[in-house]
């Protein structure tokens, strides 16, 4: 394949106005009949031809204003139906095309989830359906037909609202017609069938709309669909309320299905769903299964405004329409639970998925220029930097400007399919500010780097706050230009007042600058002078991640010690605390790799007891007492990574806190004990959540009366989430208790798939030498298959991307399991096969032995003639 390029963008010569599908759902050879009402398109190139996409397509006949064509003027390949000479006014094209929807494991276009029939279009799926203009930026009115065996599939679902439906005598067959008003493009395109459960509710909306909202299941699962439509319910309100948006048709459906490549799909009307996100029980969904559920519902939904009403010009600007849609749902989150808890966890997933992108071989343009794959750049880059430019976008302009700004985008685009450039047009014209220099965070990867000193003058009673950004290349860019980065900031005594801020001299910050509390970087240094500073005070910078960078913080402990215990931004008390241990355990690595024993500073262990004691928030609390993950460490520590020790620094810190902290610990969780029926609201699982952390440290300092407690707690459970964290503490610590709670805990789930993969999860993660064997039998286990994606990513994605000591076992052995397993994946679904393999990204900040056995592997895999362009862009570009 070659590379598409953003600067070739040309507007599609033909236009499809109307689509009419016909489509007879049958296991292997379902017939998709399609009529197209194309018109040229005045924006095109008059005469061109007509080249319409496909992917491995059969077709049965194609005709031509009902005639059909002569044989010159037709070409027809799987992959492509080409009209050399088509008519230049108004004209109908009628196609048929056979597809086998049960050989379709790369699920993509129609495939078979279990008994039911499925789609899934985004990206290229749809001309794996039938030919098309397969481009964001063809918007059409789509009617659909789809029959189908009544025994095979009760339930015929389509986009918009059904108009019609009914039976075909004598035959057993049945078919509804589905009519969606708005034209979208074919990505959007859905259809389901099936023999399903389902809930029904209603949502009025505020110009008195009366929806039906629908939510299909495996038959039996429906009451595992209920916190799912009162998340939905609550997505609906909160973006009338917050963005203005209402909803737009008289029908929403959601359908769960079990194999599922993403995590969701925002078909117009007809939201297709990875089960994961849907079904939930407290026996058998944790806490953060709910916390996403809510996230994940709320995304697709709000996708109805962001995404489908204003779709995308081309692919190259994905991140319209997901950066501003996670953007949304985070604040949905923050709304439905504690922002500062919701800010953190944002602040972990970005750093632990995105920054590790952007610092290696894949790192990429939250708006790329080219691409090989376009699957490959649903990434985190796009996604959550994307959702970061968003929230910082609203730090520059203010709040006000803000939803100006996006009023204006809604009402200018509305129905059309936009760029980055006329999005963020908006906000300039909103703001009355040149937004230039602010673009270059969609035009720029990598992930800047600030570095601030600070000078305190007694005698002058003066501050002064050095900033110097910096960012290293990345692919394709050598040199940068300086980023626009707002520094939200604050300064406080060491008591913890707040200290008024004053500015003066040449270096002053801007009356507004004062006001806002934002110091905005755009060039290389800066210098701020504040006046008039009584005594020496503590700077809290970057209050909130108020900017995607790295913040190399030189402050000293005792100033990090004041940020945890007074700082008014909860972001940055958690953050201080992040500081003092990644600190800690950096200089516990070097220990533990020249062969001593690291000792951690009681201070602290102290301040992490002070945290405690406070009881109020317990969510936040347990976010503070939770350290750096190890994968935290290898990005912080950058280069000639040793998982080994970081694994041993992290091991004994826990342990010692566990030591130092037994009393309080105990307490912590004795303390929250609770009585009350299940709730999985934001409090009752932040008391979970704290009491799960406070055991397991508490284990890991005390095995001895710690294990007994979690396996306690492991039999006795009546919730997942004390389950698992039960589970996974046993699980951390070999012998026969691990090895019968296991087997327990499968003998009683064995039915749940979703809590299953949770059961492999677990295993995969075990810092032993053993887990590769047993992650190899696992593979040959029943519950376990390569052709289901949430098995797959589960076994095998989480022993790539979460166990930082086997998956990089100095041996190479984890690095070959990978290699092989994608290989023999790519025949099956590539999509999934080149999202495992970008776990190897950050193997060039390996120490060199791995990474000569990462590279090994690596090459392995590039060398394999006939692979997917999926594994191929990623294996080339890791290796680039
Ligand atoms: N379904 C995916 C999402 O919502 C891709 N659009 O992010
Ligand atoms: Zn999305």
């Amino acid at each position: 394949p070659q590379p598409v390029r953003l600067a070739d963008y040309r507007p599609s010569d033909y236009l499809i106005d109307r689509v009419e599908l016909d489509i007879k759902l049958h296991a292997t050879a379902t017939r998709v009949q399609s009529k197209l009402s194309l018109r040229p398109n005045p924006k095109g190139v008059p005469g061109a031809p007509l080249i319409l996409d496909g992917d491995d397509l059969k077709a049965k006949y194609v005709l031509l204003n009902g005639a059909q064509i002569d044989s010159s003027g037709l070409f027809l390949t799987p992959d492509q139906l080409r009209l050399e000479t088509p008519p230049q006014e108004p004209f109908h094209l009628e196609i048929e095309t056979e597809i086998d929807p049960t050989a379709n494991t790369r699920l993509m276009g129609l495939y078979r989830s279990g008994t039911a029939y499925c789609t899934q279009c985004e990206a290229e799926g749809f001309r794996r359906i039938t030919y098309f203009l397969d481009r964001p930026d063809v918007l059409s009115v789509y009617t659909t037909r789809i029959e189908a065996d009544f025994r095979e599939a009760q339930v015929l679902l389509g986009n918009g609202n059904r108009i019609e439906s009914g039976t075909i005598e004598g035959t057993g067959r049945h078919f509804a017609i589905w009519h969606d008003p708005f034209p979208k493009p074919c990505y959007l395109f859905a259809l389901v069938g099936g023999i399903l459960g389902s809930i029904h509710d209603r949502f009025v909306t505020r110009s008195g709309r009366d929806v039906a909202l629908g939510i299909y299941v495996e038959p039996g699962k429906e009451t595992s669909a209920t916190y799912a439509m009162d998340a939905l319910k609550r997505s609906m309100a909160w973006d009338e309320e917050v963005f203005g948006r209402e909803y737009d048709l008289d029908v929403f459906n959601i359908v769960a299905v079990s194999d599922f490549n993403m995590g969701a799909m925002e078909n117009k009307g007809l939201n297709v769903f990875n089960d994961k996100y849907v079904l939930a029980s407290p026996a058998t969904a944790t806490d953060t299964d709910y916390a996403q559920i809510e996230a994940v519902i709320a995304h697709e939904y709000f996708h109805n405004w962001t995404g489908n009403r204003i779709t995308c010009r081309d692919w190259f600007q994905l991140c319209l329409k997901e950066g501003l849609t996670v953007y949304r749902d985070h604040e949905f989150s923050a709304d439905m639970r504690s922002r500062a808890v919701r800010r953190i966890a944002d602040v972990r997933t970005l750093r632990s998925q995105q920054f590790p992108e952007d610092a290696g071989p894949l790192a990429h343009n939250v708006r790329p220029d080219t691409y090989l794959e376009i699957n490959n750049f649903y990434t985190a880059t796009v996604y959550e930097k994307g959702a970061e430019l968003i929230r910082m976008l609203k730090v520059l302009i203010g709040d006000e400007a803000f939803h100006k700004g996006m009023d204006l985008y809604f009402a200018r685009h509305d129905g059309t399919a936009a760029t980055i450039e006329e999005f963020i047009a908006c906000f300039a014209e909103a703001a009355k500010r040149d937004l230039t220099q602010f673009s270059l965070w969609y035009h720029q990867s990598g992930t800047p780097h600030v570095e601030v000193e600070s000078a305190y003058d007694k005698q002058a009673q003066t501050l002064t706050l050095d900033f110097t950004q910096s960012c290293k290349p990345t692919p394709g860019q050598d040199t940068k230009q300086p980023f626009l980065i707002p520094i939200a900031f604050g300064l406080i005594a060491s008591d913890g007042a707040p200290i008024a801020l004053q500015a003066g001299g040449s270096d002053q910050a801007s009356e507004d600058e004062l006001a806002r509390g934002v110091i905005e970087l755009a060039t290389t240094r800066r210098r701020v002078v504040f006046q008039s500073v009584p005594t020496r005070p503590v700077p809290s910078l970057l209050r909130g991640f108020s900017a995607p960078v790295r913040l190399g913080n030189s402050s000293s402990e005792a100033d990090l010690l004041t940020l945890v215990a007074h700082d008014t931004d909860s972001f940055n008390r958690w953050q201080a605390a992040q500081t003092y241990a990644t600190r800690q355990l950096l200089h516990a690595v070097e220990v533990v790799r020249s062969g001593r024993k690291p000792i951690y500073d009681e201070a602290f262990i102290d301040a992490l007891l002070r945290v405690l004691e406070q009881s109020s928030d317990p969510a936040f609390i347990a976010q503070v007492i939770t350290l750096p993950g190890e994968a935290d460490l290898a990005r912080e520590i950058g280069e000639n990574v040793d998982p080994d020790a970081i694994h041993g620094a992290r091991k004994a810190l826990r342990q010692a806190i566990g030591e130092g902290l037994k009393p309080n610990l105990l307490q912590t969780y004795q303390a929250l004990t609770s009585k009350d029926p299940y709730s999985p609201d934001a409090t009752a699982a932040g008391r979970r959540a704290l009491r799960n952390a406070a055991l397991d440290l508490f284990c890991a300092g005390n095995p001895e009366e710690g294990l007994p407690l979690a396996l306690q707690q492991f039999e006795s459970a009546t919730t997942m989430t004390d389950k698992i964290a039960a589970l996974s503490i046993l699980t951390a610590h070999a012998g026969p208790e691990r090895e019968k709670a296991l087997e327990a805990f499968y003998a009683t789930h064995a039915s749940e798939a979703l809590v299953i993969d949770k059961w492999f999860i677990l295993q995969a993660t075990i810092p032993e030498p053993e887990t590769l064997a047993r992650v190899k039998s696992l593979m040959q286990h029943a519950a376990f298959s390569l052709h289901n994606p949430n098995r797959t990513r589960s076994l095998i994605g989480a022993f790539a991307t979460g166990n930082q000591t086997q998956f990089n076992a100095a041996d190479g052995s984890g690095y070959d399991f990978l290699a092989g397993i994608v290989l023999e994946l790519d025949s099956i679904n590539p999509q999934v096969a080149a999202r495992l393999l970008a776990a190897f990204r950050s193997w060039r900040s390996l120490e060199t032995k791995r990474q000569g056995l990462a590279e090994a592997a690596l090459r392995r895999v590039a060398s394999v003639s006939g692979l997917s362009p999926d594994v191929k862009d990623i294996a080339e570009r890791s290796l680039g």
